[in-house]
């Protein structure tokens, strides 16, 4: 932006290759030939955003192709849901604009499943996949139509016809014609999902929820969205290492919210995946603390959760350290006794198809309570695993996992009494929480509240860890202080 010497203000001379495409990333991905005369869709594509979108993807991240069999599949499981039903025709609604005062929209975020399916950006549209039970299905988008007053204001549309060129759907149609086209349609099983979208609700009274469908299908993985989640927790790592690097002692909890969150976005990160949780010292104890509004004392230790969003997928990591680089001793005490616990986690997750997220959760309340005898925090007499299991529980009020993936709390009808499979992603988040007011432990423990979080992939080759590239260790933390 400010390298062209020869550019002046005030209309007096431009120079003549500079252009309004001209954007910083153009010494890294060059801009195709046709430049600026290509049309600019309501979305990225690979000619607009060629540092978004790369060569035969139609969305950052992903195929036309995958979206394609993504709708096959949905498809096929409605078919195995309801087999006695000749036709299915399932109603996906996008998000709508949500408006946080008169006119001024909150920053629109797509609905996951809507997305997942189709790809398309813009709110207020509808994805219906329809079809006869032994037949490919038919996907049709209805979208907002081309209105010059609105785009003037919100920015170019899509349209049907260049939806149906950039995403493959079978047709598109104006989002007003699909009334029409539900009230039309031969008898078959109805599928949707509960929206705030009136139009759709009231159309399809009978229909009944493909929550279930959906999930099963986003609770497995690709590998393609292995490579968008591995780059959201990369962004995450980096910009965890970059605020637990700049904290201090009297750090404000506001400033590492702020400071994380600057260092996602410019990494390409569209937004967090969920307001983090920064809690100094005995504040770490509120599981959901998301005020991040006080000062973080000298000796204390800060726990932060938070996580990078990019292209609809979430990274949630969480790491507690001392703002001061330097654990105390009692901080040391409970800090390697919950990475010890992570460790042990971890090592059950070469052996995943064998465990549920239950299972690993009766583990960590298990071995929170072993250790915490040794500190001489739980009742050294405590000795069936039955009553241990109790003890750690009442240290950590969490579970210790959950699967991961669009959506932070990702398919969340997917039980955690199931066994774990290959391409799944899963957190593993062990906690110990010890509250200021708890007083039937040791004064120096009491205040304390920490948690390890990271993001497991599960492979053929066991738990691939994507959120690596953040110490977790008790001594590489400290090393980042120096
Ligand atoms: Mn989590």
């Amino acid at each position: 932006m400010f390298r062209r010497a020869s550019v002046r203000l005030f209309g007096r001379r431009l120079s003549s290759s500079s252009s309004v495409c001209d954007n910083p990333f153009d010494r890294l991905t060059p801009l195709p030939k046709t430049g600026c005369s290509v049309v600019a869709l309501g979305q990225p594509t690979a000619e607009t955003h060629p540092h978004l979108v790369r060569d035969k993807q139609c969305i950052p991240g992903f195929t036309a192709e995958e979206l394609s069999k993504r709708r096959n599949a949905f498809f096929a499981l409605l078919c195995k849901l309801e087999p006695s039903a000749e036709r299915h025709i399932a109603v996906i609604p996008s998000a709508t604009k949500v408006f946080m005062t008169e006119k001024i929209p909150f920053s629109f975020r797509q609905n996951s499943n809507f997305y997942y399916l189709c790809g398309f950006s813009e709110p207020n549209s509808v994805l219906v996949i329809h079809g006869h039970k032994k037949e490919t299905p038919r996907s049709v988008l209805f979208v907002p139509k081309h209105d010059p007053a609105n785009e003037l204001w919100d920015g170019p549309r899509t349209g049907p016809s260049r939806a149906v060129n950039l995403l493959k759907v079978d047709e598109a149609y104006g989002v007003d014609e699909v009334e029409k086209f539900i009230s039309s349609y031969p008898t078959a099983k109805q599928w949707s999902q509960r929206t705030n979208f009136p139009l759709v609700d009231h159309l399809l009274k009978d229909s009944e929820p493909f929550d279930l469908a959906i999930q099963k299908l986003r609770l497995i993985k690709s590998s393609a969205e292995i490579d968008v989640m591995q780059r959201a927790a990369d962004i995450t790592c980096e910009s965890l290492v970059e605020t637990i690097r700049s904290s201090h002692p009297f750090v404000l909890e506001s400033q590492m919210a702020a400071k994380f969150e600057f260092e996602c976005r410019i990494r390409g990160a569209e937004r967090l995946a969920y307001p983090p949780v920064v809690a100094g010292g005995d504040r770490a104890n509120i599981i959901h603390y998301i005020a991040s509004n006080q000062c973080v004392m000298a000796n204390d230790m800060v726990l932060m959760d938070a996580g990078a969003e990019l292209h609809l997928y979430a990274s949630d990591v969480t790491r507690t350290w001392p703002v001061n680089g330097k654990f105390t001793q009692a901080q040391r005490d409970v800090y390697q006794l919950l990475e010890e616990v992570h460790g042990k986690l971890m090592l059950s997750l070469y052996q995943f198809e064998y465990y549920t997220l239950d299972d690993l959760f009766e583990q960590m309340c298990l071995l929170i309570a072993r250790g915490l005898q040794e500190l001489g925090i739980v009742d050294p007499k405590l000795t069936s695993e039955a009553e241990l299991r109790q003890a750690g529980y009442q240290f950590c009020p969490h579970h210790v996992s959950h699967y991961l993936g669009m959506d932070v709390h990702d398919t969340p009808l997917m039980p955690r009494r199931m066994k774990l499979q290959k391409g799944m992603v899963v957190t593993v988040e062990p906690g110990i929480y010890i509250p200021r007011k708890n007083a039937k432990v040791p004064m120096r423990y009491r205040g304390l509240g920490l948690r390890i979080e990271d993001d497991v992939h599960l492979t053929r080759d066991g738990p691939r860890i994507l959120s690596a590239k953040c110490p977790r260790s008790l001594l590489d933390i400290e090393g980042l202080f120096k």
